[in-house]
């Protein structure tokens, strides 16, 4: 029925067990920094909570990720696993999680579109009773060309923004058949993850493929929305003079108000030094833009697709192309101006050489959440109809709690009185 050729990256290297080790070791390392994941692996493996299910996910396959993975395989499940970006994989990662009796990886870095959907296939054709996606490609495939295998899915995760963004058009349309948790949009995601995450590792990975410094930089940042404000806020810390571009009247404002430069891309693009795209939408730097930037600039997106740098229209500009260094492809104009894109203006937080993704600590909140979204659909699925759903509250709260437990912070309570109080509407003046 489904395409069940492509095969399990242990099948595709060539120096396995050194891979192996080597995946092992990248995921000790993440572990050890990943106390939310600890603690529901631990429930977990009592509870046994997925025995008999069978859950297909395709995210980053990087340490982090594959934590997620076992923790999900500790818990009785057979997982299948792809990746979500054809840069972002770790192959040796990937092969460590394949020799897990519970796990096939089918995810591998570099491949073509053909190979990143036969892996999506091959993914999908363990008949998936839970869908746990990054960018919303495995819903899109099973709805698409597997609807017969709709009526066995309890229900699915999405990790991202643009995955949601997609999840809620396609429920507009009455086009979504099963229940999906907009893991992305519950606070304990998305006011670190988006925020501190894309901001920490967007900046780190471009400082370390180009090795230029932040201080001094005309930064401008495409999009405040949370990711966008979290790179903002960091480049700003290492003193860059950051710009921001925005459509959106208050969110440009909040920025004005942040003490940003605004202006539209038009301006922004004759004094930029970088560049760095964070808005989900396509088109947001295009030929009229590359005509008017100064030589040098570095181009890069944060956003989950490469649709956001228009590449093919900046591919006919240019009279030239080579590496100029690993993950910087630089495109020479005719005038001799070079533009510097890096990792093929792909999520530069996890497609660059170098890249490693969002920090541990970061993942392993938004990770969190994803296990117990997983546990909620096996143990309340029913109470879920077809559609978009926000993560539980309580649920969210029971992440945050492990981490300031594990981070040793203790908080205040209500008092009864002051419970009363907050419920009440009658005391004014
Ligand atoms: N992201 N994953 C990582 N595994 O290292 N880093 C970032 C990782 C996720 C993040 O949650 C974001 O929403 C998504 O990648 C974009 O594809």
């Amino acid at each position: 029925m489904t395409n069940t050729e492509y095969p399990p990256i242990s099948e595709q290297l060539d120096d396995l067990e050194s891979a192996r080790t080597e995946g092992r070791r990248k995921m000790d390392w993440a572990a050890q920094h990943m106390p939310i994941l600890e603690h529901v692996r631990e429930e977990f493996v009592a509870d046994q909570p997925f025995e008999g299910e069978r859950i297909a996910m395709a995210m980053h396959v990087e340490a982090k990720t594959a934590i997620l993975v076992e923790t999900l395989a500790e818990g009785g499940a057979e997982v299948a696993v792809t990746g979500c970006n054809p840069l972002s994989t770790h192959d040796d990662v990937s092969a460590a999680l394949d020799t897990h009796e519970n796990i096939t990886s089918y995810a591998k870095r570099g491949v073509d579109d053909d190979e990143y959907y036969a892996a999506i296939e091959a993914v999908i054709a363990h008949e998936p009773t839970i869908t746990v996606d990054d960018g919303m490609d495995l819903v899109a495939a099973i709805h698409e060309d597997y609807p017969e295998l709709i009526d066995g899915i309890i229900g699915g995760a999405e990790e991202t923004t643009t995955g949601v963004h997609r999840l809620r058009a396609m429920d507009d349309d009455g086009a979504l058949d099963y229940p999906v948790f907009a893991v992305n949009d519950t606070p304990m995601k998305r006011l670190f993850d988006n925020v501190h995450g894309t901001g920490e590792s967007s900046l780190a990975s471009i400082a370390m493929t180009t090795n230029l410094s932040w201080a001094g930089k005309n930064v401008v940042v495409a999009g405040y929305g949370y990711c966008g404000k979290g790179v903002a806020k960091k480049a700003s810390g290492q003193n860059a003079n950051v710009i921001v571009t925005e459509v959106e009247p208050r969110r440009a404002l909040e920025a004005h108000m942040e003490g940003y430069d605004v202006m539209p891309m038009d301006e922004a693009a004759e004094i930029g030094d970088v560049f760095l795209t964070t808005t989900g939408n396509r088109d947001v730097i295009v030929e009229e833009h590359f005509e008017k930037m100064q030589d040098g600039v570095l181009l890069a997106n944060a956003g989950h697709f490469d649709i956001e740098i228009d590449l093919e229209a900046l591919d006919d500009l240019a009279v030239d192309r080579y590496e100029a260094r690993d993950g910087v492809e630089a495109y020479e104009l005719a005038d001799g101006r070079r533009l510097n894109v890096i990792a093929e203006g792909r999520l530069v937080n996890l497609a660059a050489p170098v890249s490693l993704g969002h920090p541990v600590e970061v993942m392993d909140q938004s990770f969190g959440i994803q296990a117990v979204c997983v546990r909620e659909l096996i143990e309340n699925g029913d109470a879920y109809d077809a559609g978009v759903h926000d993560v539980p509250d309580d649920l969210d709260k029971e992440i945050a709690e492990i981490k300031l437990a594990a981070e040793g912070v203790d908080f205040d309570s209500l008092t009864d009185t002051q419970r009363d109080y907050m419920g009440s509407w009658d005391h004014g003046t």
